[in-house]
């Protein structure tokens, strides 16, 4: 089947018969293991995207690919109309995982934040008695939560908005980090939910204030409003605990888990909630052909033990401490700020000699090292959470020789 036989045939094909949705970094990789990519012609890169955080496991873990081999020569879909003998081991075991009561399986983050939103809107009218129709969401600005249409009305990115109108109504849109905003939003009775990531990664990288999310979940309870966190990215160790809420001992009425949920081999999400929310949806009311399917149940208990037994969440807070401190240290004048928590971090590009983030990606690509610049001046720095310290400073190493070169 594979006649490519150098990156130049990879992008040409994508180019002449894909759709042109994306503008990728001129690199066509063939291979992964651990937090190495090799590309078409057998160059080897440090990873420093994991698929946006969707490969914390590293790539092509031995433990979640054999578990998907096993099942999918086994039973690989059977659709919800029907038991299967492996979901509910699946919904247990995550379950008792992340300490809530009940899962709904969905397969990528926007479906999962789609879900939250069908869920959370349901609770307003069978529990919380809002009137029909009216019940609002609160969202942030600058957020990201995927592509779908009903998601796409929450951003505030005209990239991601414009020309895809009419949009859904029921969102109320507050500057994110703004607990007074929060405060004046919250006075509205017709309010059902607050859906915030725990950290903005689209955004760049953007660290709330240390308080602001339990801050604003204490205010959400007050007014009997559900606190939801899109966890797709921020989530399963990747900030240094399980759980970036984690950070602030919150625990989000709605949790919306996405991308290393597999470990980036296959499209897994999740929402969990107690009973008294998850329980508003009956049958027949939500679902989808793949969520929850055999190879996918398999697939994500792999992936979460791989988490738990491997310590990946220590090691994403300890490697983290190092990475920040060795790249603060380079000392660019390129370099405007480093910030992050654990291993999702970002740096702020200043241009200089018409230089911008995305040469600077180039120079790092043909050094050896993989990420890509949001916004322009960011860079955003995630490697696979298995990572050790040499790999961090090797690694370091290229992002400043790469640096250097433009000055
Ligand atoms: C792309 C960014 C990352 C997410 C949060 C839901 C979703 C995402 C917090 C939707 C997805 C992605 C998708 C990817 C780029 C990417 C991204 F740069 F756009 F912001 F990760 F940083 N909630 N994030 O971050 O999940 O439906 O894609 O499975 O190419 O669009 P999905």
């Amino acid at each position: 089947m594979n006649e490519i036989k150098t990156s130049q045939m990879a992008m040409d094909l994508e180019d002449r018969y894909g759709a042109h949705n994306y503008h990728p970094l001129p690199v066509v990789l063939a291979k992964g293991q651990g937090i190495f990519m090799w590309d078409v012609e057998g160059k080897k890169y440090f990873d420093f995207l994991s698929a946006y955080s969707a490969v914390n496991q590293g790539h092509c873990h031995p433990k979640i690919i054999q578990a998907m081999i096993d099942q999918a020569n086994t039973l690989e879909l059977t659709s919800r109309a029907f038991y299967n003998n492996v979901l509910g081991v699946y919904e247990k075991f995550v379950t008792e995982y992340f300490g809530y009561q009940r899962v709904l399986p969905m397969n990528t983050g926007a479906e999962g934040d789609e879900t939250a939103l069908k869920l959370t809107r349901k609770w307003a009218y069978k529990i919380k008695g809002v009137p029909e129709n009216q019940a609002k969401i609160i969202c942030c600005e600058n957020n990201f939560h995927g592509r779908t249409i009903s998601v796409v009305s929450m951003s505030t990115d005209p990239q991601a908005r414009n020309d895809f109108g009419p949009f859904t109504p029921g969102f109320v849109t507050i500057p994110y980090n703004d607990l007074k905003a929060l405060e004046k939003a919250l006075e509205d009775h017709t309010v059902a939910g607050f859906l915030v990531e725990p950290i903005q990664g689209e955004a760049g990288v953007f660290v709330p204030d240390e308080g602001y999310l339990k801050k604003a979940y204490e205010m959400c309870k007050a007014k009997n409003v559900l606190f939801i966190a899109d966890e797709v990215q921020t989530g399963i160790a990747r900030t240094g605990k399980l759980l970036a809420c984690d950070w602030e001992s919150v625990r989000p009425d709605v949790l919306i888990l996405g991308k290393a949920l597999s470990g980036g081999i296959y499209p897994i999400s999740a929402v969990l909630a107690d009973d008294a929310i998850m329980l508003v949806i009956k049958p027949g009311e939500h679902g989808s052909t793949f969520g929850g399917n055999p190879v996918a149940s398999r697939v994500a208990i792999a992936a979460l033990e791989v988490i738990r037994d491997e310590k990946l969440a220590e090691n994403a807070y300890k490697m983290g401490v190092i990475f920040r401190g060795e790249l603060e240290k380079i000392n660019s004048p390129m370099v405007e700020l480093v910030r992050g928590k654990g291993l999702l971090n970002a740096a702020v590009i200043r241009p200089m000699k018409e230089k911008t983030a995305w040469d600077v990606c180039l120079k790092m690509r043909d050094n050896g090292l993989l990420a890509k610049p949001t916004h322009d001046h960011i860079i955003r720095f995630a490697p696979p959470l298995v990572i050790n310290e040499a790999q961090v400073r090797e690694a370091v190493e290229i992002i400043r020789v790469s640096l250097k070169s433009f000055e």
